[in-house]
């Protein structure tokens, strides 16, 4: 073994002081061996002995300029070798803090992603994809990617007016919801709703003998509200089918009611047909006042609908004796007659389902059907002649069907507009009031 100046063998260099510390007190007992001008042999290494064993600093310069490169990388490694197996614990420690400090970049790296990508998604309005948010997720696999979330696959359509919720529809079904059966009797003043599927049938009392039903939308939520008319009095008694009620004078006892929505704001107008003078009373739900409007003769019938389709309620009535319609146009003072040929009782309502209202009559079982060109009318018999007309749509398919009432038997006999097929039931009895509208929509 070469010796090196200043006591050491090559074998036992002196490392940096952080290793120097470490070391094990059998190598340093070997060293000391090795050495042949070594101060001391005691294994009870005074401070003073420490140092002169591990050298000066004086010896490991002396040390380092006498080693060449290869011999001394050669020595470093197997003492740090050794080292490290000595110091586990401080390899671990050391590992860890490593370990901390890549974790925390990782981090940062994978907050600065997700901001960006939030920075990114905003700009554009589009909500972020919870797979393209994590950083980590790309670069480490073995982490697990969250579970996409499913695409909603809207098959309803949620209508509201306002926060109610008015209606839940199949996107891909007939819109247009069907008619409730009803009836109205007066004996008790209760109505009777049937129930369709998957709803219960609804029973109000709402009304006197004396009184007349008046249905219609008031508060403009879709739904049907229960109203009654006393002609005694001229008042008008609602029930909101959005909650709450309302209550109006109009008309006097020889009036004929005709509520429809004439100012087209959603909500059903509480209105009058006065024979005697042939004026209309009309209290508009858009700011409460009455309009009036002459128009009609002391026998003739009112037959309010919307012909034109501009979502106005059209005044005009129906003069049996001349087998005429006489509609009021909606701006101006000019009219239009239209002759249907027959006598019956007024029957209008949109049947071929163009959102205009057809000019129609009931002459016994005779349903004549004017178009809306106004060219032809078309003739279904349906039923008996003695029976009620009961019009609108039941099937939902967004044209009113041809339905009649049978008073001995309660029975309701409907023509589906959808497929012509007949649908009979039996709801109401002797002496009710048939009353079919939209109660459950
Ligand atoms: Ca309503
Ligand atoms: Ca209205
Ligand atoms: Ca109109
Ligand atoms: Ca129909």
């Amino acid at each position: 073994m070469r010796l090196l100046p200043g006591g050491f063998s090559s074998g036992s260099l002196p490392l940096p002081n952080l290793y120097r510390k470490a070391m094990s007190n059998k190598k340093r007992r070997n060293r000391k061996a090795a050495s042949g001008s070594s101060g001391s042999t005691s294994s009870n290494s005074s401070p003073t002995q420490t140092n002169v064993i591990d050298g000066t600093p004086e010896n490991y310069a002396l040390a380092g300029q006498a080693e060449d490169s290869s011999q001394a990388a050669s020595v470093d490694k197997t003492g740090l070798i050794a080292y490290l197996k000595a110091n586990l614990w401080m390899v671990g420690i050391i590992c860890f803090l490593a370990l901390g400090v890549l974790g925390s970049g990782l981090k940062y790296l994978d907050e600065e992603a997700r901001r960006e990508i939030a920075r990114r998604a905003n700009s554009k309005g589009n909500l972020n994809n919870q797979l393209e948010q994590s950083f980590l997720n790309k670069v480490n696999p073995f982490l697990p990617s969250p579970t996409p979330t499913p695409t909603p696959q809207l098959t309803r359509k949620y209508i509201y007016a306002g926060s109610q919720l008015l209606a839940v529809e199949d996107a891909n079904a007939t819109a247009a919801p069907p008619s409730d059966l009803a009836i109205w009797r007066p004996s008790n003043g209760e109505w009777w709703v049937m129930a369709g599927t998957g709803s219960q049938q609804v029973t109000q009392a709402w009304g006197i003998s004396t009184d007349k039903p008046v249905p219609g939308d008031y508060d403009g939520d879709g739904k049907t509200d229960f109203a009654v008319w006393r002609p005694s009095d001229g008042n008008w008694y609602i029930i909101n089918s959005s909650g709450g009620g309302g209550q109006l004078v109009l008309g006097v006892s020889t009036d004929l009611p005709a509520p429809a929505d004439y100012d087209g704001d959603g909500r059903t107008d509480a209105a009058v047909y006065r024979p005697t003078n042939g004026t209309w009373y009309i209290q508009q739900s858009s700011d409460y006042q009455v309009v009036t409007a002459q128009f009609g003769v002391s026998a003739d019938i009112p037959a309010p609908a919307d012909y034109n389709g501009d979502g106005k309620a059209d005044i005009a009535v129906w003069r049996n004796t001349d087998q005429k319609f006489y509609w009021k146009n909606d701006s101006g003072s000019g009219y239009q007659e239209i002759y249907i040929g027959q006598g019956g009782l007024p029957v209008s309502a949109d049947y071929d389902g163009d959102g205009r209202a057809n000019f129609a009559i009931k002459n016994g079982a005779d349903w004549v059907i004017m178009n809306s060109a106004l060219s032809q009318v078309q003739t279904t018999s349906w039923q008996q002649a003695g029976d009620k007309a009961v019009q609108n749509d039941y099937d939902g398919d967004g044209k009113v069907d041809i339905a009649v009432w049978h008073d001995t038997t309660g029975t309701w006999y409907i023509k589906n507009s959808a497929d012509n097929s007949t649908r009979t039931v039996q709801w109401g009895v002797t002496g009710d009031t048939p009353v079919p509208a939209y109660y459950r929509r």
